[in-house]
This record gives C-alpha cells, sequence and structure tokens, in this order.
C-alpha cells in the first residue's frame, strides 16, 4: 500500500526500529575470546573519545591521568565530563543514554548504582540483552593475529559464536612493518625487515594460516592519509603480493579503513590519534587493479567524501561502508548519508558502530537510527512528489539492503 507523505517519517522509524542490522566494523569480542571483551561503567568512561575530552576540560595532565586505576579513572572522568559539565557532545551523551537505557541514574554524583547494576550481570546474557537492545543480531570483531594474549586465545581453539564475526586485522603487518615483522618470524614464517620477494611468501603462509584458524568473513586495514598504490614501500609490496592474493585466493573482501594520522599527540595514548584527507588516486587504482577482489571501504576525513562516493559509481567492487571515529557524530553524518543517497541509492553500508566497549552499541545504533529516518523518510518523500510513492514493503527492502544485505553479498555469509 502506497504511503502519503505525512506518513513516511513513522513508517521509516517502525522499519528501522523492526530490522535488525550487522554491525559491519566493532572492537568487541566475543565471550569466548575470555576478557578481552570490554564492557561496564568503567570501560564506558575511559572509552578514548571520552578520555580526549577530559583534558580540555580538566587540568590534569594525561602522565597522572594514564598513573590512575581504571576506576579512579572513570572517576575523574564522570566528575569532570558529567558533574561540573553537561555533558552535551556525542561521546558523553552516548554514557546517558545507556545509563538511561538500564533504568540507571544519570545526575548522581558518584558511580555506586552503575558499578552495583553492572557488577551483577552475567556477560553471556549480558550481551545478548545488549544486542536486543541495540537492535542488531550480528558484530564483525576485529582480530589481531599479533596480539599476543589473542592469538593464545585463538590457538586454544575459541569456540565460534553466532553473534560475533572474526575479522583478520593486518594494521601491525601492513602499517608497521619494522616493528613487527619479528612477531610474524616468531610465529614461524620466514620473513625479514626489508619486506624482501622471499618475505611475501612468507607473510602469504602467514595469513593463510590465519584465515584457516580465524574463519574471517573479511580481512581488514586501516590506513594514513598518506596511503600511496602501488608503492615501493613494505606496505604497497606486502598489500601488492601477499594480502590482495590472499583475499582473491579465499575469496574474502578486503576492508580498509583510510585516513587516521596515528600518534599526533603521543601523551594522549590510544586518544591521540587523528585525521588528515587522503589521495583517493591510489584507492582507484586498487579497485581498477583487482575487479575481482571486493573492497569494503571507509574513509575518515570529512573532505574526502565527496570524491569517495563518484569513486563508489565507478566501481562496482567498492562498497562504502560507515561514517567512521570523527565522522560519527549527527550533522557530519547526515551530510554525508544525504550524499550517498544521492549518488549510490541503497549500494551504500550506511553505518557501522565502531563499538570498543560492549554497551556503547546502544546509543550509537540508536544515534544511527534517529538520524537516518528523516534522510530516508525525505528521500521517499521527494520520490512521491515526483510520481512514485512507496510501500512500507519498499522501505524494508531499501533498509535490509543498507544494513544487512550489502554486506551479506560482500562477504559471501548466509
Ligand atoms: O574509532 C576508534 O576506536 C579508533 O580508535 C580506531 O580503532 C578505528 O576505529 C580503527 O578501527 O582503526
Ligand atoms: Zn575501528
Amino acid at each position: 500500500m502506497e504511503i502519503l507523505s505525512n506518513a513516511l517519517l513513522p513508517a521509516v522509524q517502525r522499519v528501522l526500529n523492526a530490522t535488525p542490522f550487522i554491525d559491519v566494523h566493532t572492537h568487541l569480542f566475543m565471550p569466548s575470546l575470555g576478557r578481552l571483551g570490554l564492557w561496564g561503567i568503567d570501560e564506558l568512561l575511559t572509552y578514548h573519545y571520552l578520555e580526549a575530552e577530559l583534558f580540555r576540560s580538566s587540568a590534569v595532565a594525561p602522565e597522572q591521568y594514564f598513573a590512575l586505576s581504571k576506576r579512579e579513572q572513570a572517576d575523574l572522568i564522570w566528575r569532570a565530563l558529567f558533574v561540573e559539565n553537561e555533558p552535551i557532545s556525542e561521546a558523553t551523551r552516548g554514557v546517558v543514554a545507556v545509563l538511561h537505557g538500564f533504568g540507571l541514574p544519570v545526575t548522581s554524583p558518584d558511580l555506586k548504582a552503575a558499578r552495583e547494576f553492572f557488577a551483577s550481570r552475567t556477560l553471556d546474557e549480558h550481551v545478548s540483552q545488549v544486542f536486543e537492545l541495540s537492535g542488531i543480531d550480528i558484530a564483525a570483531m576485529t582480530n589481531d593475529p599479533l596480539d599476543l594474549a589473542e592469538a593464545a586465545l585463538w590457538k586454544a581453539g575459541a569456540g565460534s559464536d553466532q553473534r560475533f564475526l572474526p575479522v583478520l586485522r593486518l594494521d601491525r603487518v601492513l602499517r608497521d612493518w619494522s616493528e613487527h615483522w619479528g612477531a610474524i618470524r616468531a610465529q614461524g614464517f620466514d620473513v625479514d625487515e626489508h619486506a624482501s620477494p622471499a618475505s611475501l611468501k612468507g607473510v602469504r603462509r602467514f595469513l593463510d594460516h590465519w584465515i584457516g584458524i580465524m574463519r574471517p568473513v573479511y580481512l581488514a586495514c586501516s590506513l594514513p592519509d598518506t596511503f600511496a598504490f602501488p608503492e615501493d614501500s613494505p606496505c604497497g609490496r606486502l598489500l601488492a603480493g601477499a594480502v590482495l592474493p590472499a583475499c582473491r585466493d579465499a575469496k574474502l573482501p578486503l576492508s580498509l579503513m583510510i585516513g587516521s594520522r596515528r600518534q599526533i599527540n603521543p601523551r594522549l595514548r590510544l586518544a591521540g590519534d587523528g585525521a588528515g584527507r587522503a589521495d583517493l588516486r591510489a584507492l582507484e587504482r586498487l579497485l581498477a587493479g583487482f575487479p575481482d577482489i571486493r573492497f569494503l571501504v571507509s574513509i575518515l576525513s570529512r573532505e574526502n567524501q565527496h570524491e569517495f562516493c563518484v569513486c563508489a559509481r565507478k566501481f562496482a567492487n567498492l562498497m562504502p561502508f560507515g561514517c567512521w571515529w570523527f565522522l560519527n557524530n549527527p550533522s557530519v553524518v547526515e551530510e554525508i548519508t544525504r550524499e550517498r543517497i544521492e549518488m549510490l541509492g541503497a549500494s551504500f553500508i550506511p553505518q557501522h558502530s565502531d563499538a570498543r566497549v560492549l554497551e556503547q552499541l546502544i546509543y550509537k545504533w540508536r544515534n544511527t537510527r534517529r538520524t537516518l529516518a528523516p534522510i530516508l523518510a525525505n528521500a521517499y518523500r521527494l520520490l512521491a512528489e515526483d510520481g512514485r510513492a512507496v510501500s512500507e514493503d519498499a522501505i524494508q527492502r531499501d533498509v535490509t539492503r543498507m544494513f544487512r544485505a550489502n554486506f551479506t553479498l560482500a562477504t559471501g555469509i548466509q
């Protein structure tokens, strides 16, 4: 049945709320990966997005802050950003939404009630309840084969979990070869510091080995704003000579997240990374050179977004996803998503959560639905004005495509 213009927004909201999304990129871990997964109030408050905000609203020096226990850090952040200030930034508002979602106090001078509540939860059930509240049924993880603790758990046979998809993350291999080649060698693969032709074979064996253990749904790497391709550097050679061939043979997509500038302020540790505009010609060359490989790509700089859409119109093997990290704010998400719909229809994945702490899923997905509803409704209103009214089934088809099928088709899962 055709929907009248003034009923479009509620219809879109209904569909968005009723459709379970696939979260295509998070830093969460399935419970069988033990204590790697972060959750609870102290982790929520010490999220690195909030740490960066702390130093703008408190005189504490990063060195003093990092010397504190996690609990003391959380208390400090709560006091500076939630008691002494109104939490109006995106990241602080997110904590309020999570507390409110669980019926916990949002203006309390301390964290007692929240700590008691989270201490009473059992992880496995808590994961399921958080997924339910967030409206997702599957989350892709970020799995690092060079993280000693994580690698040990995989080797011991971490049980799979239908709520979580493994993703083989290659930042240490592609971004910091000089620091990490020794760790690959220590795992028994023949590589050297120069990323020589023999090393490419060793890395290829390393990748095949880990693809066999983790069974990832894609391989992934974040890259700097200076990313170039092709390039005679360890990253360029390893990408062309080992990673891309491994993706092709295993029929796995490669996810690239381009534009992060690591450690522009190392005093802030994880919160010390920045963003920069990239040269998307490198991406164009990759897409043109490897048409049989699918690329899931997110770009960090707002200034790159228009040419990124143009690029996606030229290359069907590119699946743009998400408004990453510093872009994940309503004003920017709105602008980017409108543009993507106008240029790509429903052939992109509007958002991922990038959650590092389990309960962040609740506010990040709530915000995505809230921002997206009027944008989609407006697209259908314009369509109706131009002569074609939509039905709820048509809206459902688009939403399912954007938040599920674009990913399942790109990765070949299900
Ligand atoms: O958004 C973040 O948490 C960043 O610190 C990064 O981890 C980024 O999402 C990435 O995957 O590199
Ligand atoms: Zn991430």
